[in-house]
């Protein structure tokens, strides 16, 4: 375990002159080599400083994919920043909530999307720090940075509805980079399609330093896009690919030699975010000749459990703890359960992060004498194999992004007329669930004026796909909904 920059420099130092990355700079494509890479950061790095950035600031960015990204998060790992990725997708209460909680001294976006920020927010535009950067000399990386020094806060829905930062180490990115280049055997010969958003775990975390760990080629692309995506892999030609169920959902749209084709190149494709149905595991088996290796993970562990590179891929199945983190299944006391049986993942490990930004309440009440309460529920069978059975909360997850009901439900009670909300998720082929709306109102609802307040407030993925009216909603004799007695939706 070690620093960012200390890892990175295996790649940014000892392979200087290999290629390492690909993608869209000032409209047009370029490749930038490892040694240009860790320049661009470096002075990127010095612009920052000289804006009066220190050790432990915190710098957001809203931005969709592209090569600024990385450069601002080698240069704020150089210098001890804190990063703040805000999902391009929020809107203003999502937005106002983060930058209540982290404040930013700046926000990294671009002209159109500061329109997004409420008045009085600093916005720094991205593209005139990169001709800045351009210009400026060479920062060298700060002293005293260590496994524990923060390197981001990532936000991640709490079961309260606000989303709460969590707190993630060097340490945390490293060890995690490390196990999975080993686990999954990525060496500086890969091919990395990257298409997964960079404000995210997966695509950050995983994606960009397994990149940085091994020293293989990248390229990366704005976001993930059906219509494009075929091109792509007969283009550049990856040797690997990570995406969420969804994006492998809609990978099964290609036609028989396109499958095929797109197979004999990959030699690995990794699914996480989301449970991959078994369905969806076994036809892109017979379709593409791969057995996609899944995998299971949080915001705020990063990785804790893989199925295996070489052995069985098990459908179903997330696969044992990854070796560097220790796990248990344990029962509400925090009790240990036998094999087998169904409880809660506890895991423990240099993956795990260091607690909430500001929030010791909620980091006490998820951390037990080092371990991390997870909230998923799942069994460990005597091989090792972990099978995940859903969550302690109600958390939706929708194409891979998490949706907490509490945040919509709130936000419904604030519409005139709506006297009760109850919103529940519910299966979706493509997006493995999306949200439904259920509301006791005083009289007709109209379903535009509800459509719009939720659009102006919220990501557009959590908008609910129905609405539907009810006399009254479920409740125990506390008063709590019973979800799972509302009536059934049936599209
Ligand atoms: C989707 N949209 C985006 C992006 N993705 N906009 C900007 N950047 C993106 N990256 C918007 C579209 O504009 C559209 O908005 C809506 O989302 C649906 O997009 P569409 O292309 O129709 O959807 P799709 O074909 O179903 O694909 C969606 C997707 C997306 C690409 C699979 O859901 C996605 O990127 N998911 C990945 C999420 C992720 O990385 N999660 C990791 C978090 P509109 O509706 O307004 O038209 S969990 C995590 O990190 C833990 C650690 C873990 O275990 O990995
Ligand atoms: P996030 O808070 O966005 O990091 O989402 C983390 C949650 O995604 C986990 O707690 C799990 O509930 C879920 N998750 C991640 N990977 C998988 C997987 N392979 N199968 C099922 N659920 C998963």
């Amino acid at each position: 375990m070690t620093s960012i920059p200390t890892l990175a420099a295996a790649s940014l130092r000892d392979r200087a002159t290999a290629v390492a990355l690909e993608c869209d700079h000032r409209g047009e494509s370029h490749q930038f080599t490892f040694g240009e890479i860790d320049a661009r950061s470096d002075r990127l790095a010095h612009v920052l400083a000289a804006r009066g950035l220190v050790a432990g600031d915190r710098l957001a960015f809203y931005l969709a994919n592209r090569l600024e990204i990385v450069d601002l998060w080698l240069a704020c790992a150089k210098l001890g920043v804190i990063v703040v990725p805000i999902n391009v997708l929020y809107r203003d209460r999502e937005i106002r909530h983060i930058l209540g909680d982290a404040e930013p001294k700046a926000v990294v976006t671009t002209a159109e999307q500061a329109a997004e920020f409420p008045a009085g927010t600093t916005c720094w535009m991205v593209d005139a720090l990169d001709t800045e950067a351009d210009a400026a000399p060479r920062a060298a990386t700060v002293d005293g940075l260590s496994e524990a020094t923060p390197a981001a806060l990532v936000y991640t829905s709490g079961t309260t509805g606000l989303a709460k930062g969590a707190i993630l180490t060097h340490g945390n990115f490293t060890s995690n980079a490390e196990a999975l280049v080993r686990e999954w055997r990525i060496t500086a010969t890969d091919r990395y399609l990257a298409v997964l958003p960079l404000f995210h775990v997966h695509g950050l975390g995983n994606g960009v330093h397994a990149w940085l760990a091994s020293g293989c080629h990248m390229r990366l692309r704005e976001r993930f896009d059906r219509a494009t995506i075929v091109g792509e892999f007969d283009a550049y030609q990856p040797t690997l690919f990570f995406g969420v169920p969804t994006i492998y959902h809609r990978l099964l749209e290609c036609d028989g030699d396109t499958a095929r084709r797109i197979g004999q190149h990959t030699r690995l494709f990794v699914s996480g975010s989301a449970p991959l149905p078994a369905q969806v595991l076994e036809t892109f088996h017979a379709a593409f000749g791969h057995v996609i290796l899944e995998r299971y993970g949080m915001t705020e562990t990063l990785m804790n459990c893989s199925n295996p590179y070489a052995g069985e891929r098990r459908a179903g199945s997330v696969g044992p703890a990854l070796p560097h983190v220790q796990l248990r299944v344990r029962d509400e006391q925090g009790a240990d359960l036998t094999d087998d049986a169904l409880g809660e993942l506890w895991v423990r490990g240099p993956n795990v992060c260091a607690g909430y930004w500001k929030r010791p309440d909620a980091t006490a009440a998820a951390f037990v004498d080092g371990w991390f309460r997870t909230g998923d529920i799942g069994v460990r069978a005597a091989d090792g194999y972990v099978t995940l059975h859903g969550r302690r909360s109600d958390l939706i997850i929708s194409g891979g992004f998490n949706i907490y009901p509490r945040e919509i439900e709130e936000l419904l009670l604030e519409q005139p007329g709506v006297r009760e909300a109850s919103v529940v998720g519910v299966a979706d082929a493509a997006r493995g669930e999306v949200p439904v709306a259920y509301l006791v109102t005083d009289g007709p609802v109209d379903e535009a004026r509800l459509r719009a307040a939720l659009a102006s407030q919220l990501a557009s993925f959590k908008s609910p796909r129905a609405f539907v009216r009810v006399d009254a909603l479920p409740r125990t004799a506390l008063g709590k909904v019973q979800k799972h007695l509302l009536p059934k939706w049936e599209g």
